[in-house]
């Protein structure tokens, strides 16, 4: 298997998924990650273009099926590698799968948007960046206490141990401070962070291409390069109407 990345939230998720597998003990095929470089434009290409027609990153590469899409990544390992993180059950497993599309539908988007005028960009004056600031802060701080609610009494999204619903959701959340979406009023949700955070695997899979000392604390260096970055994706230059 290849699978096709970068050091993202969307990213992560698929990262922290083999790792957990690995964890629980699924004896997975050899999987070479390779690094796009978003900056460069690598997704625009033929090559990525084949793979993922939406030109986004992550996209795995199983033998001669291509999956795009970050949580369609993480239901097609859980059903190709049965483990707790997607059970079998059929109702524990609609559980999981509706917070799953919660977060697809929900979290990626708001969180994304509220990150990217927060952060990146640069090239619209500030008074337009009022209004997406404000309706994007309110639905992500809105988001975030629907899972402050979920978790209560929950260890996890869906119970007592990890799904794939709690993969999808970590990397957004994780981010809270970078999207300003202020989570600090919320105990269930901050405690769930530290809670996902601990644990051997996340710690890996947020460490693919980013040095150890820099999982939680980026360098100064690395932030300044993912804004540029940021602010070369969010460009409204960069918008295509098609591809
Ligand atoms: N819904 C998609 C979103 C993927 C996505 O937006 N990926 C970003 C990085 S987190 C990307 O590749 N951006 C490059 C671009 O927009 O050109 C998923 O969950 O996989």
């Amino acid at each position: 298997m290849e699978l096709w990345t970068a050091a993202t939230p969307n990213g992560w998720k698929v990262n922290i998924m083999v790792e957990e597998l690995a964890e629980a003990g699924v004896n997975l095929p050899a999987l070479e990650i390779r690094s796009i470089d978003l900056m460069a434009g690598e997704q625009f290409s033929d090559a990525f273009s084949r793979h993922n027609p939406n030109q986004k990153i992550p996209v795995l590469i199983d033998g001669d099926s291509s999956i795009m899409e970050s949580c369609a990544i993480l239901q097609y390992l859980g059903e190709q590698y049965p483990s707790e993180l997607l059970p079998t059950d059929r109702a524990a497993r609609w559980d999981v799968l509706q917070w799953l599309y919660w977060q697809a539908a929900n979290v990626g988007p708001i969180f994304g948007n509220k990150l990217s005028y927060t952060r990146y960009m640069d090239d619209i004056d500030e008074v337009q960046k009022d209004h997406p600031l404000e309706r994007f802060g309110k639905e992500g701080r809105r988001l975030a206490s629907v899972l402050n609610q979920r978790l209560k009494g929950r260890e996890y999204v869906c119970g007592n141990h990890l799904t794939i619903a709690d993969i999808a959701i970590y990397p957004w959340l994780r981010g809270w401070k970078w999207s300003k979406v202020n989570v600090s009023d919320m105990p269930n949700v901050l405690a769930w962070i530290d809670r996902v955070r601990a644990r051997p695997a996340v710690e890996r899979g947020l460490s693919y291409g980013v040095p150890k000392e820099e999982i939680d604390q980026w360098s100064e260096e690395r932030k300044a390069r993912y804004r540029k970055s940021g602010a070369s994706i969010a460009s409204n230059q960069n918008l295509k109407s098609e591809v």
